[in-house]
């Protein structure tokens, strides 16, 4: 695992590195916790410059739409208090998280559209983007879960924003609904302007 020495205007965002979707979880992604030491090495640097590690947290009420009970495509997975909604133990959490999907009626897989976390609650005036740009960041660096969801929400969602984004490819791992999900995601990623590390 190559990990960077991070620039200023970086920070890095760690995405839905969450018990369900680890092995075990309600929607585990295979190898899902190897993410976690490679992850950790990238927060440690981060915050030994300086820089921002945020993350992020799928954060659904038991009555989601993106359950198979509502017509969704998933088994219900990151309710939230329940364990499976937590971060890996693992995972070194140096930083806030923003939750997404916490209504109902609303899926989200980007991280752009999460929520700072404040407690048990959630900030809903204090978005990501927004808590990014107040710290001077101009370019995020993503890994975690999935690559062919969430992160690569985020991480188009992030060029949208006008960051550059860098895709952590050993840091992240995908669901692969289809075998060569994961592959055009990334070439997808690639395409509309990330680099991939
Ligand atoms: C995710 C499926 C459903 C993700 C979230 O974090 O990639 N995938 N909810
Ligand atoms: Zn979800």
């Amino acid at each position: 695992m190559d990990v960077r020495v991070p620039e200023a205007g970086a920070a890095l965002i760690i995405v839905d590195v969450q018990n369900d979707f680890c092995p075990g979880g309600a929607l585990a992604v295979r190898d899902g916790d190897q993410v976690v030491p490679v992850l950790n090495r990238w927060i440690e640097r981060f915050r030994e410059a300086g820089l921002p590690v945020v993350y992020t947290q799928d954060w659904h009420p038991e009555d989601h739409c993106s359950f198979e009970a509502r017509g969704g495509p998933w088994p219900p997975h990151c309710v939230q208090g329940t364990s499976g909604a937590e971060f890996h133990p693992a995972l070194k959490v140096e930083g806030p998280a923003f939750r997404k999907a916490f209504r109902p009626d609303q899926e989200g897989y980007s991280g752009f559209e999460g929520r700072l976390a404040e407690g048990e609650g959630i900030r809903e005036d204090a978005d990501l983007a927004s808590w990014l740009k107040a710290r001077g960041v101009r370019k995020v660096y993503v890994g975690g879960l999935a690559t062919d969801y969430c992160v690569r929400a985020t991480v188009l969602d992030a060029l949208r924003h006008g960051f550059a984004a860098v895709l952590i490819r050993d840091g992240a791992r995908a669901v692969n609904v289809r075998p060569d999900d994961e592959a055009q995601a990334v070439e997808e990623m690639r395409q509309k302007g990330a680099e991939v590390v």
